[in-house]
């Protein structure tokens, strides 16, 4: 099943100078890579990508986490596109609590929990395909992804857009 999966490297992971080492290991499972930007990511964003955990005790500092309000301002964002792509990055990716992943797994051998009890896990991966749909479609717009994965639409719009001077 071709199958594609918004990849995170969070602030931590970008702090700490592991982007190749991550993109490497990430290169183990001959996913193709079809979109990539870095960004600054808003309240905004963040709390739209974790919506499904607002109740949560953890949900205000996972949201300051992603912002970088820990770490540098900057996420690394990317598209996996390929057989299986959702479960392949996962099983790299290893576990949620960086504790309890395989060490040899990129959380396992990156992640950490700080003092005050978040995940700094250092990578972000879609759970499912409609997780993997709803997160890829937040994070990029169409012309930033060189597949056509899912279905779109061309409508005319005035808009203001910074171009250069
Ligand atoms: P995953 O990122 O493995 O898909 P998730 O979607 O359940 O896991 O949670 C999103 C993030 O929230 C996760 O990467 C780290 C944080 N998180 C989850 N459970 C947590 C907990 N019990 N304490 C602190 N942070 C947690
Ligand atoms: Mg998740």
């Amino acid at each position: 099943m071709i199958q594609q999966t918004l990849v995170l490297i969070k602030p931590d992971g970008l702090q700490k100078s592991l982007t190749g080492n991550i993109l490497t290991r990430l290169s183990e499972t001959r996913l193709d890579i079809v979109a990539a930007k870095v960004v600054r990511v808003s309240r905004e964003l963040a709390e739209k990508h974790y919506c499904h955990l607002k109740d949560k005790p953890f949900f205000e500092d996972l949201i300051r986490y992603i912002c970088g309000e820990f770490h540098k301002r900057k996420v690394m964002a990317m598209v996996y596109y390929g057989e299986n792509a959702i479960e392949k990055v996962r099983k790299l990716a290893g576990a949620t609590n960086p504790e309890e992943a395989e060490a040899v797994s990129i959380r396992g051998a990156y992640g950490r929990i700080t003092t005050t009890g978040v995940y700094e896990n250092v990578i972000h991966c879609s759970n499912n395909e409609k997780e993997a749909e709803r997160e890829i479609k937040l994070w990029f717009n169409p012309e930033e992804i060189i597949v056509d994965i899912y279905p779109t639409k061309v409508v005319k719009r005035e808009i203001e857009q910074r171009v250069w001077a």
